[in-house]
């Protein structure tokens, strides 16, 4: 059954200690996503946090996500990290010295007086602005925050379709897995077994100061994340000529998302909307086009620097990784001969990401509907096996069940998931699910991300964006 607010009743103490989360992580002018592992500003967490804010505080959701636009680069490109200046240098890593965003950064238009970050992360920020915008209108119009929004959002975008389109299908490519943002996912392990790792030594790792080594990415990982970055920041940050270029399902799906909201921005605004809404079409049967597989009844990343090697072959696998980060690799042809359009090669690894684009409008009902499956089959277990969907295959050789995203349960994925389930009509499993994620996000204590099987709390407590989210599937 659903929960009906009240303020005595177990959920009035949920949305009471959902705001408290938010209350403790705000610095008054942004929220952290965790006080002690994540301690700056995040892209997509900010859009996240800014959607479940609106219900507490219209005025700090606009602020949150104005502060994250403001430090955005003149290329377009909205940074991943907008740092503290008030935090210590060696709180979190990368640091500022490393990305070195406004001398690097000059070519690509880094901002002079803020410290960035100079990757991105996934485009979630012109469906929050239009969803803080929509729960205020009379705030909203009095700040102009969608004129003073509106532009910002259209370079952004204008930035990911021009300057991103590597595989030249009309999609968006990310140039490091942290972009897409879900770090270790096994989709990344075929494209970085080509990135020669940086020295381990060369690097410190602040984040093993707060999370468990075994919920955490490796250090091999660790030392593959540090030379794609390192390369795109001695580049200057240009665009085109890195060792990872992929096409994600859902990097896309949110930049498709987020073009319908601009659309019924632009509306709002006094245009016409309707030649975004058309261009959010096109991308969708883009989409369609270079990423569905109809087999596997959901979408793959494509690898666009793939060359055929390994696709025709059987794609390089890396099994679980032990505690102790060691891994093996073994390779794998189980799959057959790829499908191939255009560039690279569709990576076969059933990810979360994969199952997203049903938060789309345009998408085709048969499409919809096989999704719908796939989320309630074997391999993620949706109304069935687990509480919530993993982040990865649980039939997968990677599977882990609290390694980050190999596998625990993330609540952003889990609430686009429960939106996109509405959005096609399946409200049965919308309101499982949403059941599921509140009674999690309490029992955990807000948890950066859980066990999928169990909802045991893993990585941070008192996360920003599970705080958010909770906030929103309460309102
Ligand atoms: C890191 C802040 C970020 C999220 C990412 C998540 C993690 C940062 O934390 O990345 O240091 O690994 O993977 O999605 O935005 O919450």
């Amino acid at each position: 059954g659903s929960l009906v607010y009240d303020p005595a009743g177990p959920a009035g103490s949920l949305h009471l200690g959902a705001a408290r989360v938010l209350d403790d992580n705000w610095t008054g002018t942004s929220t952290v996503p965790s006080r002690g592992l994540y301690p700056h500003q995040w892209s997509w967490d900010s859009a996240f946090i800014a959607i479940g804010l609106r219900h507490l505080s219209p005025l700090r959701a606009q602020t949150e996500l104005e502060t994250l636009l403001g430090a955005q680069w003149a290329d377009g490109r909205v940074p991943h990290i907008v740092f503290n200046p008030s935090v210590p240098l060696d709180a979190y890593f990368p640091s500022p010295d490393f990305w070195r965003s406004s001398t690097a950064g000059r070519a690509a238009g880094a901002p002079r007086t803020v410290q960035t970050s100079g990757i991105v992360q996934p485009p979630v920020h012109a469906l929050a602005v239009w969803l803080v915008h929509r729960a205020d209108p009379g705030l909203s119009w009095a700040r102009a925050f969608l004129p003073r929004m509106y532009p910002r959002l259209a370079a952004w975008h204008r930035y990911l379709l021009h300057r991103r389109d590597l595989g030249g299908g009309g999609l968006a490519s990310v140039v490091h897995p942290w972009e897409q943002g879900m770090d270790n996912s096994p989709c990344w392990d075929a494209p970085l077994s080509r990135v020669t790792p940086a020295p381990a030594r060369s690097f410190r790792r602040a984040d093993l100061d707060h999370g468990a080594a075994e919920d955490r990415p490796t250090d091999l990982d660790y030392g593959r994340y540090v030379r794609l970055a390192a390369d795109y920041r001695d580049g200057g940050y240009a665009d085109g000529g890195g060792a990872f270029a992929v096409e994600d399902p859902a990097f896309n799906a949110l930049l498709i998302a987020s073009e319908h909201a601009l659309a019924c921005i632009a509306q709002e605004l006094g245009a016409a909307g309707t030649a975004r809404h058309a261009r959010a079409e096109r991308l969708t049967a883009a989409l369609v086009e270079r990423l569905w597989d109809p087999a596997a009844g959901m979408f793959f990343c494509r690898d666009v620097h793939d060359g055929g090697g390994s696709g025709a072959h059987g794609t390089e696998r890396r099994s679980r990784s032990g505690a102790d980060g060691t891994e093996r690799h073994s390779r794998s042809s189980a799959h057959g001969a790829e499908r191939r359009s255009g560039s690279g090669a569709l990576i076969r690894e059933r990810s979360v990401a994969g199952l997203l684009p049903i938060v789309l409008p345009a998408l085709p009902r048969d499409i919809a509907a096989a999704l719908v499956r796939t989320a309630s089959g074997p391999h993620f277990g949706l109304g069935g096996d687990t509480r919530l969907v993993p982040s990865y295959d649980l039939a997968g050789d990677a599977f882990d069940p609290h390694r980050y995203w190999r596998g625990p349960a993330w609540f952003n994925t889990n609430w686009l998931l429960e939106r996109g389930l509405r959005l096609h009509g399946e409200h049965a499993r919308a309101d499982g699910l949403r059941a599921a994620l509140l009674d999690t996000a309490q029992e955990s204590g807000f948890a950066e991300y859980v066990d999928p099987y169990t909802g045991e709390a893993c990585g941070a407590l008192g996360f920003s964006w599970t705080a958010a989210l909770t906030l929103d599937l309460l309102h």
